[in-house]
């Protein structure tokens, strides 16, 4: 939230780009007018271990939050390993998504996974998801709410960005000691590729969101710099609205 005010953001960046100059690109462009950065890692072709530490060092550089959307599912031991691997995400991510399917171990599996490299780290639940047809029922969605309002190692929940009214259900259910971040969210709502759907910034803030994240509004447009823009001010303002 301090990152979020002196930048005047809400947003998280959904860095979905495939190779690393485009990633670096990306931070450089719109660095300063978002306050977190979402990765999958394992979507980069050109990957290696030296030039992601000197990607993250960009991202730390421009005062940004590493997040790696991994949505681990696994039981607690194997999380635990999954956090190290070739990947290491336990050395770089300060945040990371998990389901809690497998049960309550997982987000001690992944804190372990941190605490092996003397490194502290949030994990964000999937309460909701953006996509059409999943099947994370209101019903799931409460028992992941009441099973992670408990743990300290859980620093918040994802919710659907794409359905302000979900938004509101899930910020009653998590009260305000805990974030709600949420994708799904472009200026051009409705049906985006493949499933995704599509909410209006403003109205996920007015809904309770603390965060949103996009990726196509802001790498897909023509100009990414402006959108960037864009989206953080209709965030910024809406907390501000919110607020008042
Ligand atoms: P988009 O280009 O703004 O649609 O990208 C959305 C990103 O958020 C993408 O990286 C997804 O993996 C991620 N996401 C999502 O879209 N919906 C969800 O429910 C969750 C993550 Br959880």
């Amino acid at each position: 939230m301090e990152v979020a005010a002196r930048k005047k953001s809400l947003v998280c960046l959904a860095a979905d780009r495939n190779t690393m100059s485009g990633l670096f690109e990306l931070i450089e462009l719109v660095g300063p007018y978002v306050a977190a950065l979402k990765t999958h890692v394992d979507l980069v072709e050109d990957w290696n271990k030296e030039i992601w530490e000197e990607f993250c060092d960009a991202a730390n550089n421009a005062d940004l939050l590493i997040f790696e959307d991994r949505k681990f599912a696994d039981i607690g031991k194997i999380s635990r390993n999954q956090m190290a691997g070739i990947y290491d995400i336990r050395s770089w991510a300060d945040l990371v998504t998990s389901h809690l399917i497998s049960g309550p171990d997982v987000v001690d599996g992944l804190q372990t996974g941190w605490s092996d490299v003397n490194r502290d780290g949030g994990v964000l639940l999937l309460a909701q998801m953006s996509s059409r047809g999943n099947l994370l029922t209101p019903e799931y969605t409460e028992r992941v709410v009441s099973e992670g309002r408990k743990h300290a190692g859980v620093f918040g929940f994802i919710g659907n960005g794409s359905r302000p009214s979900e938004i509101t259900d899930l910020r009653k259910m998590v009260g305000d000691e805990k974030m709600i971040w949420t994708p799904g969210v472009n200026l051009q709502t409705g049906d985006g590729e493949m499933g995704q759907r599509y909410g209006d910034p403003r109205s996920a803030i007015i809904s309770g969101s603390d965060c949103i994240i996009v990726g196509s509004g802001i790498h897909q447009s023509e100009n990414p710099i402006e959108a960037a823009k864009k989206y953080a001010s209709a965030s910024w303002n809406a907390l501000l609205e919110r607020e008042l």
